[in-house]
This record gives structure tokens, sequence and C-alpha cells, in this order.
């Protein structure tokens, strides 16, 4: 069966618990709190990641929580209906996601001190892991060959938009006390600094050993194996199980994917789009 997407304000989503009304309701009516903390990410930048580091955090390095609720109930996706519901029934403090770009994000946000954790990936590696998903979600067009998925996922007509787009908008909150940046990179270099630097930005204290039990639950190898943050509980007509979410949890994966030429060519396309950013990535 071929899948379509929802076109919402020229941006595409999936059909499957999205809405125009929901996606409405989260840009213009839905009201963010003091005391929320939201993890923003384009799609496989290390989402389900910073989801369990900050749920850790959060419990001072106790994973009972992480390994007991789902990762879509304990920090639900507003864009999405139900995660919009669970949301607005959600006990404060709220730990939240979402994928949307900086434009759908709620307007509320600007009035509050709501905390917005961003976490960018080398779009490379972007590429090849939102690639390999999309042969094993059922909710996402099937991609094609890499060098057709190269082209969709480089114009931006895929979910969510533009990698550019996205990255750009969301790092104008540069610079505000309550917006915090991190890469994919940064996580995979010293996971235990960048958990004391976000420890830091949400004002939380943690012992040293209540640090080390967040590092060690935020492993790939413990996240790999937790069935809540791993898609192993979806249902077979979600996610074809002969694949992997938690796929190799590495940075430069994209070198085993795209060729000589491939890479030439994303070069171009990055070097042209992201002119003018006064900011360097690990990756450039
Ligand atoms: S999603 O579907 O958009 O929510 O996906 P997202 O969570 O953003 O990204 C999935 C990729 O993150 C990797 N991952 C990790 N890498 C290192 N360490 C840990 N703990 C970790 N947890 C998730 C996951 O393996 C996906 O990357 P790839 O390259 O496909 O392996």
């Amino acid at each position: 069966l071929s899948v379509e997407y929802l076109s919402y304000n020229g941006i595409l989503f999936p059909q499957a618990d999205y809405s125009r009304e929901t996606l409405n309701q989260v840009e213009n009516e839905f009201q963010l709190l003091d005391d929320d903390i939201i993890n923003v990410t384009y799609p496989k930048s290390g989402t389900i990641w910073m989801a369990e580091i900050l749920a850790l955090i959060l419990k001072k390095g106790d994973p009972t929580w992480t390994q007991s609720s789902a990762v879509w109930d304990r920090s639900p996706w507003i864009e999405t209906n139900n995660g919009l519901q669970r949301a607005l029934k959600y006990p404060p403090p709220r730990l939240m996601n979402t994928h949307v770009p900086f434009q759908f994000f709620p307007k509320t946000f600007l009035q509050t001190k709501a905390k917005v954790i961003y976490v960018m990936r080398n779009p490379k590696d972007v590429l090849v892991s939102f690639y390999c998903f999309s042969l094993i979600f059922k909710t996402l067009k099937t991609p094609g060959s890499l060098q057709e998925f190269l082209e969709t996922f480089l114009s931006g007509n895929v979910i969510y938009g533009s990698w550019f787009d996205h990255v750009k908008g969301w790092l104008e909150m540069k610079g505000r006390p309550n917006f915090f940046y991190i890469t994919y990179e940064e996580l995979q270099q010293d996971l235990r600094g960048s958990v004391e630097k976000i420890c830091q930005f949400l004002g939380k204290e943690l012992s040293s050993q209540q640090m080390d039990a967040v590092v060690e639950h935020a492993s790939f190898q413990k996240m790999k194996e937790n069935k809540m943050s791993n898609f192993s509980v979806l249902p077979d007509d979600i996610i074809d199980k002969k694949g992997k979410f938690m796929r190799k949890g590495i940075s430069g994966d994209w070198k085993n994917h795209l060729t000589v030429a491939q890479n030439e060519y994303f070069d171009r396309v990055y070097q042209e789009k992201m002119r003018g950013m006064d900011i360097t990535f690990p990756w450039d």
C-alpha cells in the first residue's frame, strides 16, 4: 500500500496520528509553562537519546522510569494527536519532544521560561539513518534508492521539511537563556561532559555517582536493551522487526554508504544552503 503524507503550510508530515487541527493547536494555542522541558530535534538526530538523558537526569540517574514507561509516554511528541492529548494531561513539570520546525513551535514559547534543548547531527549521518529508518517504518514512504532519497532529503521533500531550514530556524534562538543546543557528535565524544552541561542548563545538581548512572543508562548498549526506548514494543504493522531502530549509533556511518560523487554533491548543496551561518559544527 502506498503511503501518502499530510501537507501543512508547505511541510510534510506522516498521516498516522497527525492532523492539521493538532498542528494548528500546537502552534497557536498550546500553552507552554515555565517548568516545561522540550527536546527539539530534526528526525534521526538523537531524539530518543536526549529523551533518555533528560528522563534520567530528572530521576537523578535512577532508570526505573525509563525502563517502565515508553519514551512516547514519558516524553510525548506534542505535534501528534496522541502526544498533544498526553501533554495536556501531563502533571508539571513536563518533559516533551518535538521535531517541528521553529515556525510551528508553540508561539507561547517566547513569553515563557520553558527550556528547549536542540540536538543537531551531521546531516550526512541523518540522511543515512533516515534512509534506513524509512525502509522499516511503515508510516513513512518507501525511500527508493539511496540516490533517490539523497535528492528528496536535500530538496526538503521529506517529513518535517528541510534539514537546513530546521537548523537555521532553530538556531535563531541561540543566545536566549532558555535555549540550549548540542550536537550528537558532542554527546558521542564526551557524554559525561555533555550531561554536566545539560544539568547546568536545567539547574539540576547531581552527585558524581548519579551522573555516572545517567551516563551508564544512556549508553547505546543499555538503550538498545531497553524495550521502552528501542521501539521493539511497536506492532509489526508500524515497524518491520527485521530492521532495528537502535541501528548503529555511531558518527560517520555515511562514509560506508555515500559514493564519492554523492558526497561531493552533498557538500555543494550544504555549502550553498549554510552560507553565512556564523557557527562551526563538529562535522565542518
Ligand atoms: S527519531 O525516529 O527521529 O526519533 O530518531 P532519533 O532518536 O532522532 O535518531 C535515531 C538515531 O540515534 C541513534 N541513537 C544513539 N546513538 C548513540 N547512542 C545512543 N545511546 C543512541 N540512542 C539512539 C540511533 O541508533 C539512530 O542512529 P543510527 O545512525 O540509525 O544508528
